[in-house]
């Protein structure tokens, strides 16, 4: 059974799955909203359509394997026609993301800045004016030395807490750990993506700038989608 959050969540993945074309290679979001787009994907992949996914995380992968969406790699296929992810927080009007809540913001990062589009696909409940609290912005680190990667990132005015699960750090699918860090309002999101990517024992940070080309975003009655020119 669909509640309400869900209802939208697949509208807005059925929009963007409507953009996949016959021959593409298409990156595979991870989430909650993604795998609607992944079962619908699937769907046209049982009627005929013939695509490959370049998944985004050991969860999805596993996911669209037992739906019988073929994958394939970067080994095989350097450049990705269209990602459909999800999102946690989406900035109305700049269009920067905070991705990561699931753990998978690294290879999701690497499957969208190789794609030629990038459509997220969320809730309206997604969409606020400003990036930052009450959502936290996870930060994937090397787990060696991240004592030392804390205060770093505190200097840039973060306040970063160890993301735990069965009372032992997190682990993502390359092993690094994740700081889930509270800030209070991301002013300006280029900047501290560039401060975050100069910062010793960070991998990568959920901050996705500039990188959506098409918003999709379900409120109750209406999908509304937003066009981003690539900078
Ligand atoms: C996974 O690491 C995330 O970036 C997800 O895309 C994001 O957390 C959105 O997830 P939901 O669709 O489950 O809210």
């Amino acid at each position: 059974m669909q509640n309400d959050l869900d209802r939208l969540k697949n509208a807005a993945a059925l929009r963007a799955v409507a953009e996949v074309e016959e021959g593409m290679v298409v990156g595979l979001g991870t989430g909650s909203t993604a795998e609607f787009a992944l079962k619908a994907l699937a769907e046209r992949v049982a009627a005929g359509l013939k695509i490959l996914g370049i998944p985004t995380s050991q969860r999805t992968a596993d996911f669209a394997r037992r739906h019988a969406i073929p994958l394939t790699d970067f080994s095989a296929h350097r450049d990705i026609d269209l990602t459909i992810d999800g999102a946690d927080q989406i900035e109305l009007g700049a269009w920067h993301l905070i991705k990561g809540g699931g753990g998978a913001l690294l290879r999701e990062k690497i499957v969208a800045s190789a794609s030629r589009r990038f459509l997220v696909i969320a809730d309206n409940t997604k969409l606020v004016p400003h990036l930052g609290s009450p959502m936290k912005l996870p930060v994937e680190v090397i787990p060696f030395g991240h004592e030392r990667t804390i205060p770093r990132l505190e200097a840039l005015g973060l306040q970063p807490e160890l993301r735990m699960t069965d009372s032992r750090p997190f682990a993502t699918d390359s092993g690094n750990y994740i700081l889930d860090c509270h800030i209070d309002r991301i002013a300006d999101a280029p900047r501290l993506e560039r401060d975050l990517k100069l910062t010793v024992g960070v991998v990568e940070s959920g901050l996705f700038v500039d990188l959506a080309t098409k918003i999709i975003v379900a409120a109750p009655g209406d999908v509304s989608v937003f066009h981003v020119p690539r900078k």
